[in-house]
């Protein structure tokens, strides 16, 4: 039994280069795999489930092929596709999954997310967050017209851009607590989570139990997955090619 986990593919017809190792890794990897859970951040924005673009049309072409197939398809929403909604998940045979889910893999409860909500000291962005995730609002926006949608998102993220640059690298890490914290809530030693784009495996103590915190990795340079299979998980690459 393999399962896979990519989160932070940040797919955009202006990088091919990511498209094609995406592409390469769904018809030569997940293909085998039992189950794909996407956390977040497949696509660098989704303005909603009726822009049908040739490029979106690729890339749910790619997942229906896969689910055809029987693999199953998970998806949570990222800070960057939170639109991407029950169209999307109607037209390619994937499950859209609550932010936060816990999975049972050999009889161990698993916690996975995006990561965004860990992120509690970046206060500027749980307030953005808070705001875009109302459900009126996005009933509002999806009734736009698509042009003027597209020209708001690039609005929006010019202005993201900006911000980042000024930001401590700091602020846009998890709080540790709240990692805690959360991780209690849902009575879990393990969480899986992508969006700070940094890939690891971390291990602490908490309330006197083993926790661990595994992080996917981004794929600005290559690709990153995590296999999880004969009860062992592994985080690896995947050259551009
Ligand atoms: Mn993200």
């Amino acid at each position: 039994m393999t399962i896979l986990f990519i989160s932070d593919l940040h797919l955009s017809p202006l990088r091919p280069d990511i498209t094609d190792c995406f592409i390469d890794f769904m018809q030569n990897e997940a293909i085998h795999a039992e189950k794909l859970y996407v956390l977040g951040d497949l696509f660098e924005f989704w303005i909603g489930d009726d822009d049908n673009s040739p490029f979106n049309v690729s890339i749910k072409n790619e997942f229906k092929a896969l689910t055809e197939k029987g693999v199953e398809c998970y998806f949570i929403q990222g800070n960057r596709d939170f639109l991407l909604n029950k169209r999307f998940c109607k037209e390619t045979g994937v499950e859209l999954l609550d932010d936060h889910t816990v999975i049972e893999l050999d009889g161990e409860k698993v916690l996975i997310m995006h990561g965004d909500t860990l992120c509690i000291d970046d206060i500027k962005y749980q307030e953005f967050r808070a705001k875009v995730h109302k459900p009126w609002l996005q009933w509002v926006f999806n009734r736009i017209p698509l042009f003027i949608r597209q020209r708001i998102v690039k609005n929006v993220q010019d202005k993201i851009k900006e911000k980042k640059q000024t930001k401590t690298l700091c602020i846009m890490d998890v709080t540790q607590s709240e990692v805690e914290r959360v991780m209690q809530e849902e009575g879990v030693q393990r969480l899986i989570h992508g969006h700070t784009h940094r890939p690891d495996t971390h291990t602490f103590m908490s309330n006197n139990k083993e926790m661990t915190r595994i992080v996917l990795g981004d794929w600005y340079s290559q690709g990153s997955i995590l296999e999880y299979s004969d009860k062992i998980y592994s985080l690896h690459k995947k050259e551009f090619k």
